[in-house]
């Protein structure tokens, strides 16, 4: 363990370090945020109120709405002579939103990563590719900081240049890859299509870190098997840190959140109203250490759930459930609600299905449409039309039975589905368009 103090502090303990450390972070908040202040103001709430985790539910909530009307610093805690390093969060769903660090703050994100690369098994003898993006985006410089903090040797290649990554495997001797898992997907199928000749089973890798997009646990198998090491799940957002809010450990059953700096709630989506632990619901997140850009009572929109388990690996953090969802990703199809994650875990359960696919969503005349688009092995594809058809109805039956929605099939030829090399598009909403 990289922080054993921290990640097996007992509950108690913890509790009460939660509560004075959520004393200072709303008070620095309201002090130096206009924003908290007349929001606080508004809910009728003051810092100096809060005693216990139980006065949590008076603090106001915000949303990614309220971050975008700040833009670009208008939730900063600090003057920006402080503020060390901004990213980014994609601003493909509306205005970008603008995180800020200080000095410290890239010291706790670097802290967070470098404990998420020790409960993967990493140490500093490891040698770690990067291949996340670099730049605005939290990934690269996340993981890589992390890396280093950690010791390990770093590679920061960033997202990209398969060709590039696979030399400096070999060559260099990587035993940890960093990347989402689509582009860890996308780097086995290059393997299997232009390099047949690269033997990753006699290269160093041993173990991938991927996140930042929602995996299954039948895309966990794929990569596993295709590229013969152990997959972990890191996850986080921009808004909270980046990368390392919580992480799996080698026992893969779910991602020991770091409580110590950031207190998690899960609400009902559609109320607001705080559920019990084991309910699932969109987590909320309130940073407890954060100096530039404190985030008080965020509503991710992620979906999942909150769980302790005396874990064998010794940390009592809680667990949060793989994140397989998000609320705003939900599809609604003829009324029937479904996530791209439930169609993702049919496709994988499916011998022959290849783990590219994408999900066209359309609204002809009145009624929704959905159509999947998909890769099937090659040599299936090659055996004719009678073969791919009776696949295609298989799977169409599927997913008929699992989610209770009628999805058209369409087999597309190897290679034909765009691959990602950061975050993979999965669905195409035209409904939206
Ligand atoms: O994706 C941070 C990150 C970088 C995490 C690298 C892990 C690895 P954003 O670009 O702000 O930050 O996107 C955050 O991505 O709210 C989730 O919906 C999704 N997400 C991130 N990690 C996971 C994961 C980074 N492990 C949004 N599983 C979050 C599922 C994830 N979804």
């Amino acid at each position: 363990m990289f922080n054993k103090e921290f990640e097996t502090m007992p509950e108690k303990k913890l509790q009460s370090l939660q509560v004075e450390r959520l004393k200072w972070s709303l008070k620095h908040a309201y002090d130096n945020v206009p924003f908290y202040k007349s929001s606080f103001d508004k809910a009728g709430f003051h810092p100096d109120q809060f005693n216990s985790l139980s006065d949590m539910r008076r603090v106001p909530m915000l949303t990614k709405q309220e971050m975008r009307n700040n833009y670009p610093f208008g939730l900063f805690a600090v003057p920006l002579s402080k503020i060390v390093r901004v990213h980014s969060s994609s601003g493909t769903t509306g205005n970008a939103t603008v995180v800020g660090y200080t000095k410290n703050d890239i010291e706790v994100f670097s802290e967070c990563v470098a404990r998420s690369l020790a409960s993967f098994g990493a140490t500093e003898n490891d040698i770690i590719q990067v291949a996340y993006g670099y730049g605005l985006f939290t990934g690269g410089l996340g993981l890589h900081y992390g890396s280093e903090k950690l010791g390990a040797l770093t590679i920061p290649i960033s997202g990209g240049n398969t060709e590039r990554q696979l030399m400096l495997i070999k060559d260099l001797g990587t035993t940890f890859l960093c990347s989402t898992p689509s582009y860890a997907l996308n780097i086995a199928d290059y393997i299997e299509t232009k390099r047949p000749d690269f033997d990753i089973k006699s290269t160093k890798l041993k173990a991938g870190v991927f996140g930042a997009e929602p995996w299954t646990e039948g895309m966990r198998k794929e990569i596993e098997s295709k590229l013969h090491i152990d997959a972990y799940d890191i996850y986080g957002l921009s808004e909270v840190l980046g990368p390392g809010v919580s992480s799996e450990c080698t026992e893969k059953s779910g991602l020991h959140v770091f409580e110590d700096h950031f207190y998690v709630e899960i609400v009902n989506p559609d109320t607001g109203e705080i559920l019990q632990e084991g309910e699932k619901g969109e987590i909320v997140y309130t940073s407890l250490t954060k100096e530039a850009f404190p985030t008080i009572r965020y509503s991710s929109k992620d979906i999942t759930k909150l769980y302790h388990d005396n874990c064998k690996c010794g940390r009592t953090l809680v667990k949060m459930e793989k994140v397989t969802g998000r609320s705003d990703d939900m599809l609604i199809i003829r009324g029937v609600n479904v996530f791209p994650s439930q169609i993702e875990s049919v496709l994988m359960g499916i011998e022959g299905v290849e783990p590219h696919y994408q999900i066209i969503v359309d609204r002809k005349k009145t009624l929704d449409d959905i159509e999947i688009t998909l890769e099937i092995n090659e040599k299936l594809y090659h055996e004719g039309a009678a073969t791919v058809n009776a696949l295609s109805k298989k799977i169409s039956e599927r997913i008929k039975s699992a989610l209770s929605v009628s999805a058209k099939i369409l087999v597309v030829a190897p290679q034909t589905i765009a691959r990602s090399e950061g975050k993979a598009v999965r669905v195409i909403d035209k409904r939206k368009l």
